[in-house]
């Protein structure tokens, strides 16, 4: 089900693992535990949460000492992290950045330190790309465009649109807006009247909404772009609070595809989710792998994911593993 489009090099996730199967086993097994510090975003939506519980999955399936740190959505947290991850001596350092900046001085620590650094989720920019071997993750722009166009399904190309944005400077807020921009630019009759960041949870994506409903052309909003599931489903309790019907007065696109996504659409209260597939766990170890093994491995690994609509969800919810 899951396949990998690897861009830069041409070598498929099978090809990958038979290479795997002998070197890599037979150094590690041998003398000690592959040692990785991998620093999580946060705790902050559903997809996180998958995205945790399949890395540690993984790395206690291979047998890692996976030494985990739980930044809170805080930068300073990561960049902590990962020196005490150099300190410690790790082996391999993973880690799904924040945000995309600031990152340069802490990678630049850990390649002095002859420790690889693979990029779980999140990119990061950065003007020497040798600071990184590698990064695994969605195309986010692919999925703002997807959305985009869910958006111009759903309303004829005729819409004003409430905006709610993911945590500022991350990877995919930035690339989420820049893809679903896109498709506007070549629907003149669809514009943002708000937009505004809910951090990617929840409780501010209802916080957000709720600011939105208040404001003087709230009327006009017939179609709500939430960067992310969480803070859609948080914008639908604003609505209904405020008495208005999600997925019917205002159409709803939101972006992940966690199960509370497809029930919202099961009720009829959201209209279309974008998958973002955060199952990430084996082909990050493959990777994790590979660079201990200092094998090379392709420097940017597309994960392949769909769309889905509301006709779509009763039928898809038993299949959803996250
Ligand atoms: O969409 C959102 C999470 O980086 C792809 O982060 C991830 C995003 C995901 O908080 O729910």
């Amino acid at each position: 089900m899951k396949k990998i489009n690897v861009l830069s090099h041409s070598i498929s996730l099978l090809g990958l693992s038979a290479l795997l199967a002998g070197t890599v086993t037979a150094t590690f097994a041998a003398d000690k535990k592959l040692v990785v510090g991998f620093s999580q975003v946060g705790a902050e939506s559903g997809w996180r949460t998958a995205n945790t519980d399949s890395i540690k999955a993984e790395a206690a399936k291979r047998g890692i000492d996976l030494r985990f740190s739980d930044a809170q959505q805080k930068e300073e947290n990561q960049i902590k992290a990962i020196r005490s991850f150099i300190a410690e001596g790790v082996d391999v350092i993973a880690f799904s950045p924040v945000v995309e900046t600031g990152f340069e001085p802490v990678l630049q620590e850990a390649k002095k330190a002859g420790i690889p650094v693979v990029l779980s989720d999140r990119a990061v920019k950065v003007s020497d790309p040798s600071l990184y071997v590698s990064f695994l993750g969605s195309d986010f722009i692919e999925e703002g465009k997807r959305a985009g166009n869910a958006a111009v399904k759903l309303t004829g190309g005729k819409a004003n649109i409430a905006e709610l944005v993911g945590t500022v400077g991350s990877a995919p807020a930035i690339d989420r807006k820049k893809g679903f921009e896109e498709v506007l630019k070549s629907n003149p009759d669809m514009k943002i009247i708000m937009s505004q960041s809910g951090d990617f949870t929840r409780a501010k994506g209802k916080e957000v909404m709720e600011a939105f409903l208040k404001a003087p052309n709230a009327k006009d909003i017939n179609l709500l772009f939430a960067h992310n599931d969480d803070m859609a489903l948080g914008a639908i309790q604003a609505m209904e609070e405020a008495g208005i019907k999600p997925g019917v007065d205002i159409k709803i696109v939101s972006i992940d595809g966690v199960k509370g996504a497809f029930e919202a659409m099961k009720d009829g209260k959201l209209n279309v989710t974008v998958e973002c597939n955060p199952l990430l766990g084996p082909q990050l170890f493959d990777l994790i792998e590979a660079a201990a093994a200092k094998k090379e491995v392709p420097k940017r690994v597309v994960t392949q994911e769909g769309v889905y609509e509301q006709s779509q969800a009763a039928a898809e919810l038993p299949k959803r593993q996250y």
